[in-house]
């Protein structure tokens, strides 16, 4: 997979030449490439910006900059990605929030081109431009419902998602199935909490059953647990999952946890104020 990031703080990414994303790169799984939007620039102050349209504070990432700097990377010379296996992604917070199906679905395209905008942002008009072009997919992302001062932040967790799921890169791919936000069947839910020596800790005991060695208690325990959290923190995910994935156990668990099988049978309903547990 061939990424390339733009922004006009290059040295921001620097943190992806570090651990497995950095290995990957070294390995040749990942072709990474970090560009300075000035350097697409024509004026001798390298501008990048400008007043906004219709007044208002700060200032808006000019059009004609971006044009030059995406055209380029676009032209088939700069990468071999077939025509029409490029993601344009913008990171924006008024962008629909990333997933772990987002994260998915993009390592498996051949290119990636991040634009990272400051200031207010990036002038509309770019995203409606290349969006026209059938050479190119554009996908506006948000990380989530709070403010930063620019993509760059997003840009990293991206490029991190995506690229440890790229075969090779996590040392072994079965953990990727058991993580949370995984879309693998059985997936869905937050993960279990983890525990390693020493077995007591000021005070605090592992839990039993997890040094028991009995396999199937442990897998039940675990999946319990997850059941547990996520009803607890994230009502959201168990009204999403595939009931067809859930057995008596998990019912009987998402039960205790305030979860009943309902009129319906269906997953999500309550029987306490509020939709799930105290
Ligand atoms: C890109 C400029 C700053 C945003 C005026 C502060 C993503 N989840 C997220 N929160 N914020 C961003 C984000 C912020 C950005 C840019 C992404 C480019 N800014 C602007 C609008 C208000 N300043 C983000 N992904």
């Amino acid at each position: 997979m061939r990424i390339d990031v733009v922004s006009i703080f290059p040295d921001y990414l620097a943190p992806l030449e570090l651990s497995l994303v950095g290995k990957a790169r070294r390995e040749g799984i990942l072709d990474l490439q970090v560009h300075d939007l000035r350097a697409w620039t024509t004026d001798r102050h390298r501008t990048v910006d400008d007043t906004p349209f219709g007044g208002g504070a700060g200032m808006v990432m000019r059009p004609d900059v971006w044009g030059t700097a995406l055209d380029h990377l676009l032209e088939p010379s700069t990468s071999s990605a077939a025509p029409g296996a490029t993601t344009l992604l913008i990171p924006t917070p008024s962008g629909a929030p990333l997933t772990q199906q987002d994260a998915e679905e993009l390592a498996g395209r051949e290119r990636l081109i991040i634009a990272c905008g400051r200031y207010e942002g990036i002038d509309a008009r770019v995203a409606e431009h290349y969006a026209q072009r059938p050479e190119v997919t554009v996908r506006e992302f948000s990380l989530g419902d709070y403010v930063l001062n620019g993509g760059e932040v997003a840009a990293l967790v991206l490029v991190e998602a995506v690229a440890r799921l790229l075969p090779g890169v996590v040392g072994n791919p079965a953990s990727l199935v058991e993580e949370s936000h995984s879309t693998a069947p059985g997936g869905g839910l937050l993960e279990y909490p983890v525990y390693t020596k020493p077995a007591t800790w000021r005070g605090l005991a592992a839990p039993d059953v997890l040094l028991s060695g009995h396999h199937g208690k442990v897998a039940r325990w675990r999946r319990d647990q997850a059941l547990r959290r996520t009803a607890q923190r994230r009502p959201d995910l168990i009204a999403g999952l595939d009931q067809a994935t859930l057995d008596e156990a998990d019912r009987a668990v998402l039960t205790e946890s305030g979860w009943s099988g309902g009129r319906h049978g269906a997953v999500g309903e309550t029987t306490g104020e509020g939709g799930g547990p105290p």
